[in-house]
């Protein structure tokens, strides 16, 4: 693991339609996303917000259903640029959201610099609907599908390239509320999905083991896009689309622990925490307590055997 980090927020509300998860990149700084990978030992550097318009002047395309297209076209841009600086500078990119559009710009910045970035996509839903498929217009739930070259070229071309991901190199945890042509496309591309299901019938360990193996098989760069709605409503309220009967607290820390011990993560965003609808900021209390896992906090407390001491080096 890289030992400097930048964090970067993206207060992009523009990809879906309910207030509030703009708010997301200062929720989670509040709870203490600096000191606590400080203390792990990294070296933080917060690069402040991504320009995004803001709702109330977003422009509406009239010949097309996408929502607010320019302007969620124009933020992911900005934050394609950054990301891809962060990655030059050899410093782990670790971005916050707004909503899920902006796996888009982040995605676009890493895969500039490789053409097989793995990808893990924890969610409830799989965010490969194109305007064709689409049952909101909702770019959040299109990022998935832009960055495997499908959709509008305003957000295919993003970063001057397409596609950004081999459909091979994704792995998506936690599905549970897919449209019918996600399922198609999915079967179509043969995309690995572990949905719910087999969460509860394999277990979360099996399932990690799993999909650590599949990707290092396929690549050393893997991006974690997590959507805290693939959380459980329970220990994650604070997020636009819940679907109940989701991943718990326990399970997604297990699921984080195992990739640092993989030590194969080397860029994630944090996506959906909207300050709103959360309860006294515990969504972002779990965003973050959820990055120190995946950073390695219990492989440096932990008084397991198998405490990796190359962790940090
Ligand atoms: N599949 C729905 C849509 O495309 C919902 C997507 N919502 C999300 N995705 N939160 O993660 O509109
Ligand atoms: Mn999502
Ligand atoms: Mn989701
Ligand atoms: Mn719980």
């Amino acid at each position: 693991m890289k030992k400097e980090i930048s964090i970067i927020g993206v207060p992009m509300d523009l990809g879906q339609t309910r207030r509030g998860v703009d708010m997301g990149p200062s929720a989670i700084r509040y709870a203490g996303l600096s000191e606590r990978l400080e203390n792990i030992g990294y070296t933080v550097r917060d690069e402040g917000d991504i320009k995004v318009e803001i709702q109330e002047r977003a422009q509406s395309d009239s010949d097309t259903n996408l929502k607010n297209l320019q302007d969620v076209a124009e933020g992911n841009e900005k934050l394609s640029q950054k990301v891809d600086e962060v990655i030059q500078a050899n410093r782990f990119p670790l971005v916050l959201g707004g909503d899920h559009s902006i796996a888009i710009g982040t995605l676009a910045g890493l895969a500039k610099s490789t053409e097989n970035l793995g990808v893990i996509w924890y969610d409830a839903h799989g965010d490969l609907n194109t305007a064709e498929t689409s049952p909101s217009g909702n770019i959040h739930g299109m990022s998935l599908a832009v960055s495997l070259g499908l959709g509008h070229p305003a957000l295919t071309n993003i970063g001057g390239y397409s596609p950004k991901v081999k459909p091979e190199n994704i792995v998506i945890i936690g599905a549970r509320s897919l449209d019918q042509g996600e399922k198609e496309l999915i079967r179509e591309k043969g995309i690995k999905v572990y949905t719910m299901h087999e969460i509860d019938r394999m277990g979360m360990t099996k399932v990690m083991e799993e999909s650590i193996a599949y990707l290092k098989e396929r690549t050393n760069l893997v991006h974690l896009s997590l959507d805290l709605d693939g959380l459980d409503p329970d220990d994650a309220p604070g997020v636009g689309t819940p679907v109940m009967g989701g991943i718990s607290y326990r399970e997604s820390h297990l699921a984080m622990e195992m990739l640092a011990e993989a030590n194969i993560i080397t860029s994630a965003e944090f996506v959906e925490i909207n300050p709103i609808l959360d309860e006294h900021n515990k969504t972002a209390e779990v965003a973050v307590a959820l990055m120190g896992s995946l950073l390695g906090e219990k492989l440096l407390y932990g008084a397991e055997e198998h405490i990796t001491p190359d962790l940090l080096a």
